[in-house]
């Protein structure tokens, strides 16, 4: 056992001061119609929970993540597997996702690194057989090792980018044998630095050509599931190319790729691309596009991807009103968070859990009384309700001409002014709703 002195988390109610129980994540209430669980599969990032230590640029890392194998050997990953089960048991979430080079250390050569990878995925189906946990997507890593410092699917060297589609291969590979739900694409150095020595569509080819590779590969050995895009703006890059929701939407239509791919929107990469988690989300839904997420939150006062744990209840508020609208999401929440460097010991892990998971169930709970309260659908209704009869509708159903609305104002005279937005009075409703009990 690697964490013998926490429980399993039980849910004990908002009253409880207990801190390794749940306060508002009860897992068979029943929120619009369906239980809690229903509505947010969790997931475990592997790569943040059972690999980083909270090194920085500027110190090393300061919480111990060996549990009790040599780093960098193949018990340290099964190491990694029995904690990540048992954590992922005690906490009640039935879902991971990882990288290849999360759950076993890369070898100087591929096929040694993927020998590796055929006997630790063999050791996790065990343990998902034993347990009922699942996974929710696989990805590969493209962006860490320094031959993908010019990116994988983007990079000048034919070389790197066969390299990239090894991974690629593997990766879903790994995603099919694991029954996983999903395969990302975050294109981590998919951006430049400089024009002076890049030539932007020859790279946006190519990254399109390894998406549409994937894509024949994946659906040849049986992957059903979606594969999808992780937007961001920047950072490791100072231009990525999946800037944002809108970009990649675009992105995937100009190469044929959208009935394939889904966004995974994390709420960091929204805020960095000056948009709210919201906005994304939103920009995803009417576009058919909504995926999954990975649910953490940034830091308003840092221009960088600080992945926090989601705390911040109106904006969980707001994503599970995007997500209820929508109909629910197709994949799940992956916490793609970590925990502050001074949070190190075994404990915080968990605690970084509860709070996360709590902020999305109280989430939940208020924006389905939201949506229930009706106020602001009424008032967004109403508020385009000139659209319903007479020259509104015209322009609605496409049955007019640029020369008849020309004449229709002319005769009308200078319109009146379009109604108040009432900004202030919707956000007392959500106040209200928020902290009504
Ligand atoms: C990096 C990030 C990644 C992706 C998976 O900002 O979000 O961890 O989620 O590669
Ligand atoms: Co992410």
């Amino acid at each position: 056992m690697n964490f013998p002195n926490i429980p399993v988390i039980p849910y004990e109610g908002p009253g409880s001061t207990n801190p390794l129980a749940f306060k508002f994540y009860n897992p068979d209430r029943i929120v619009a119609g369906k239980p809690m669980k229903e509505h947010l599969p969790f997931a475990m990032a592997w790569w943040h929970n059972l690999c980083a230590g909270g090194s920085d640029m500027f110190g090393r890392e300061t919480a111990d993540k060996s549990f009790g194998a040599e780093k960098g050997t193949m018990e340290h990953a099964k190491a990694k597997v029995d904690a990540g089960f048992e954590f992922m048991q005690k906490l009640g979430i039935e879902y991971f996702c990882f990288h290849d080079v999360d759950i076993v250390p890369e070898a100087d050569d591929i096929k040694e690194t993927n020998r590796r990878l055929d006997e630790i995925s063999d050791y996790i189906l065990e343990k998902m057989k034993e347990t009922g946990i699942k996974c929710l997507w696989g990805t590969a890593n493209m962006f860490s090792n320094p031959r993908f410092m010019n990116g994988a699917g983007s990079t000048n060297s034919a070389d790197v980018f066969c390299f990239a589609a090894a991974q690629v291969k593997k990766a879903l590979d790994l995603t099919v044998k694991l029954g996983g739900k999903g395969y990302v694409f975050w294109g981590g150095r998919e951006g430049y630095e400089t024009l002076l020595n890049t030539d932007v569509k020859f790279e946006q080819e190519n990254i399109a050509r390894l998406m549409q590779l994937a894509v024949k590969y994946g659906r040849s050995i049986g992957f059903t599931g979606d594969f999808y895009i992780e937007p961001k703006p920047k950072e490791p890059m100072k231009h990525q190319y999946d800037f944002d929701a809108a970009t990649a939407i675009g992105f995937l239509r100009q190469y044929g790729l959208d009935k394939d791919f889904k966004m995974n929107i994390e709420a960091n990469h929204a805020t960095l691309a000056g948009h709210t988690f919201q906005h994304d989300l939103r920009i995803s839904a009417i576009n058919g596009m909504l995926g999954s997420i990975d649910a953490n939150q940034g830091d308003y006062l840092l221009g960088w991807d600080t992945d926090e744990f989601p705390f911040n209840v109106y904006e969980t508020t707001m994503c599970m009103y995007e997500v209820l609208k929508a109909g629910g999401v197709t994949g799940g929440f992956n916490f793609d968070a970590k925990n502050r460097r001074p949070s190190y010991t075994a404990e915080d892990m968990f605690h970084a859990y509860i709070l996360g998971m709590d902020a999305f169930a109280l989430g939940l709970i208020k924006a389905a009384k939201l949506i229930e309260d009706g106020r602001i659908d009424k008032f967004i209704e109403e508020r385009y309700s000139s659209y319903k009869n007479g020259i509104g509708a015209k322009i609605r159903s496409g049955e007019t001409t640029l020369e008849e609305l020309a004449a229709y104002a002319e005769e009308m005279g200078a319109p009146e002014l379009p109604g108040s937005g009432r900004q202030e009075y919707l956000e007392s409703v959500v106040n209200g709703v928020l902290f009504a009990g």
